[in-house]
């Protein structure tokens, strides 16, 4: 599915777009379900285990910011980290033996979907090894205008940044600490159905989406399986019903890898965009 050359800019620059991997007939059935979750939301009026919700949400009208881990919501999204096509290309990245850890379904809806402020995966889940990667499905067409992720080539091999404020975690990095890299960061752009494939330590973040269109992303962080959680494995069965590729690991691969561990927890539970917003300092110019 992958050539030598993509497998090779991934390693480089911890960052990778493979065009269009998802199908016309796949995508549809995604954006079917996606419309009937965001219908449903009308029910909810806070954040729940399915919905993290945008400022200004009402029932007449209702903002999903994400949905929390859709594997879990309906099958359509478990069948495609599962499909041949996905895990062929992980298998060449991380494979052989592959592990989900989680999902999510980032909104960016058209004018208003939130940003999130720049941060390393690594900072939330730290594991024995960093052979853990996030796969971003482009749900939409993808480009500058629309809050596209950004992600910084290179900083996979760098440190990992403090994301504590005030004393606890709070999921970000002062944007003063990381002007350079900022300035470097790429888009990963394209058509609806292409993949992103950043590493655990890349730096990333993304704006405000001020466009007319929407900018729906599926999200799946992915580990090689014999990287265990720092924070522990609380039910074994579960952690293992999530393998992708490969037999069951109990025996972790440990690596000299830099780590922070995302305690204190956050102040503002419950997903990356709450975490944030416990902070003093942002990058990201928010919605009116
Ligand atoms: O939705 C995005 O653009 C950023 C996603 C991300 O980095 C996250 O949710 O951790």
């Amino acid at each position: 599915m992958i050539s030598d050359d993509v497998v090779q800019i991934y390693k480089r620059d911890g960052v990778v777009v493979v065009p269009e991997v998802l199908d016309e007939d796949t995508l549809g059935r995604v954006r079917t379900v996606l419309a009937g979750l965001v219908a449903a939301a009308a029910d909810v009026t806070e954040h729940t285990e399915v919905y993290d919700l945008e400022p200004g949400h009402t029932s007449e009208n209702p903002r999903v910011r994400r949905i929390k881990s859709p594997h879990k919501v309906h099958p359509i999204f478990d069948e495609i980290v599962r499909s041949p096509a996905v895990i062929s290309i992980l298998m060449r990245l991380i494979g052989p033996g592959l592990r989900l850890h989680n999902s999510k379904l980032n909104m960016k809806s058209a004018q208003y979907g939130s940003p999130v402020e720049w941060h390393q995966d690594w900072a939330f889940y730290p594991h024995t090894n960093d052979d853990l990667l996030a796969i971003g499905v482009l749900l939409d067409d993808c480009d500058l205008e629309n809050g596209p992720l950004l992600v910084t080539p290179g900083t996979h091999f760098g440190e990992v940044w403090n994301h504590h404020d005030d004393g606890c975690f709070a999921g970000l990095i002062d944007p003063d600490l990381i002007q350079d890299e900022i300035k470097r960061a790429v888009p990963c752009s394209g058509k609806a159905g292409s993949m992103s494939f950043h590493h655990v330590r890349a730096l990333h973040g993304s704006a405000t989406n001020t466009s007319n269109k929407p900018r729906n992303l599926l999200l799946y962080e992915i580990a090689s399986s014999d990287a265990w959680p720092l924070l522990g494995v609380k039910d074994f069965a579960e952690f293992d019903s999530r393998l992708l590729a490969g037999p069951s690991v109990i025996t972790p691969r440990l690596a000299d890898v830099p780590v922070r561990m995302p305690l204190p927890p956050a102040k503002r539970p419950g997903s990356i965009y709450e975490n944030q917003s416990s902070a003093k300092k942002s990058y990201f110019t928010r919605a009116a």
